[in-house]
């Protein structure tokens, strides 16, 4: 067996972070043959439930579970984590705006990142999942000075396999023949699920559709998607959202397919499709050994660059609102 990587998850006693846990324990992100520490970090209220998960875990027997600390306290959360997934945060209550939400987890994300700046591996790979994805990350890194910008991205491969999903259905096409999709911009409504540059079995995707199908029913169910679960389960995506982690956390550390990219919000520095700089955008990348690179170039039509700049739009309204925690 390998020297065991040690992966630190937040809000472990939450439902995304339930699902994602036992997955990960058990060779779901790197394999069978590569164990792993867990460090689990919940708030102190849910310490005794966060002692239940462990208990799981351990009744799991689960060969590549190497050791597993559950704490409230960040610097032990984070110490020598080689992978973190910022998972916990607070949910929106009734009444509450969107601003409050952002200052609620923003607050959150702040100490977090000072801590995974002081206490975690030199290399270590952030992904935040906790909403407002873009936005919590973004505090991350500008919280966690000796991080590279390159080392936090925020996650959109739910919104990307959503999409690979619902195109899937609609052709009757296995997932893995589509390739290249993008979903750009914010995770939230004014994300843009893009199909110009996708291909359904080596087809052009936009050939294959109905372009009033793609504009106004696809883009919407999409970007509408997180609604429509939470109606249906009277809770938000719990187990999709732990499986789209560890597709984004696999593809960042070991690479994606040469032959297609996937979404990641990453931080812009304004040299890509026009985004402005410091903000944490979802383009297409590829990833190979814990690196990413965003795909450049692309040609976007009109109605594309107006739907990534109205997203970039809403992203710095979000930043907007949050300034006071970014450094
Ligand atoms: P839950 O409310 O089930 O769990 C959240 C957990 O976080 C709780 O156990 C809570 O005690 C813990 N927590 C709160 N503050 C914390 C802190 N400061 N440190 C450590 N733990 C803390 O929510 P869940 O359904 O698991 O969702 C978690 C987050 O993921 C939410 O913000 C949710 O909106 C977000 N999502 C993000 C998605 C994405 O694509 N980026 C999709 C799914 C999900 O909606």
């Amino acid at each position: 067996m390998k020297k065991p990587v040690t992966v630190a998850i937040t809000g472990t006693a939450g439902n995304i972070g339930y699902a994602i846990a036992f997955r990960i324990a058990s060779g779901g992100l790197f394999g069978p043959e590569q164990p792993v520490n867990l460090h689990l970090i919940e708030i102190e209220p849910a310490l005794g439930a966060l002692e239940g998960v462990v208990m799981e875990l351990h009744d799991c027997a689960f060969p590549t579970l190497n050791n597993v600390v559950a704490t409230a306290d960040l610097d032990t959360g984070f110490a020598d984590a080689d992978y973190v997934f910022l998972i916990g945060s607070r949910p929106r209550s009734k009444g509450m705006e969107r601003q409050d939400l952002l200052l609620a987890n923003g607050s959150i994300f702040k100490p977090q990142g000072a801590a995974i700046d002081r206490s975690a591996s030199k290399d270590v790979r952030v992904l935040v999942v906790g909403n407002p994805a873009n936005t919590n990350a973004l505090i991350t890194l500008h919280n966690a000075p000796n991080l590279e910008p390159t080392q936090v991205s925020s996650m959109m491969r739910l919104d990307h396999n959503r999409a690979i999903n619902k195109l899937s259905r609609q052709l009757e096409a296995k997932p893995n023949v589509i390739k290249n999709i993008t979903v750009w911009g914010n995770h939230s409504t004014t994300q843009f699920p893009d199909i110009q540059h996708c291909t359904v079995d080596g087809k052009a995707a936009a050939s294959l559709v109905d372009q009033d199908w793609y504009r106004s029913e696809y883009i919407y169910k999409i970007q509408h998607r997180g609604a429509q679960i939470i109606e249906a389960r009277g809770a938000s995506s719990a187990a999709s959202a732990a499986s789209a982690a560890i597709d984004h956390m696999r593809n960042w550390a070991l690479g994606t397919d040469s032959s297609s990219w996937v979404s990641m919000g990453v931080m812009t520095d304004g040299s890509y499709y026009n985004v402005g700089k410091d903000l944490i955008f979802s383009f297409p990348v590829h990833c190979k050994d814990h690196s990413f690179e965003i795909v450049a170039d692309l040609s976007l039509d009109d109605y594309s660059m107006k739907m990534i700049h109205a997203s970039e739009k809403e992203l710095i309204k979000e930043r907007d609102m949050v300034l006071d925690l970014l450094r």
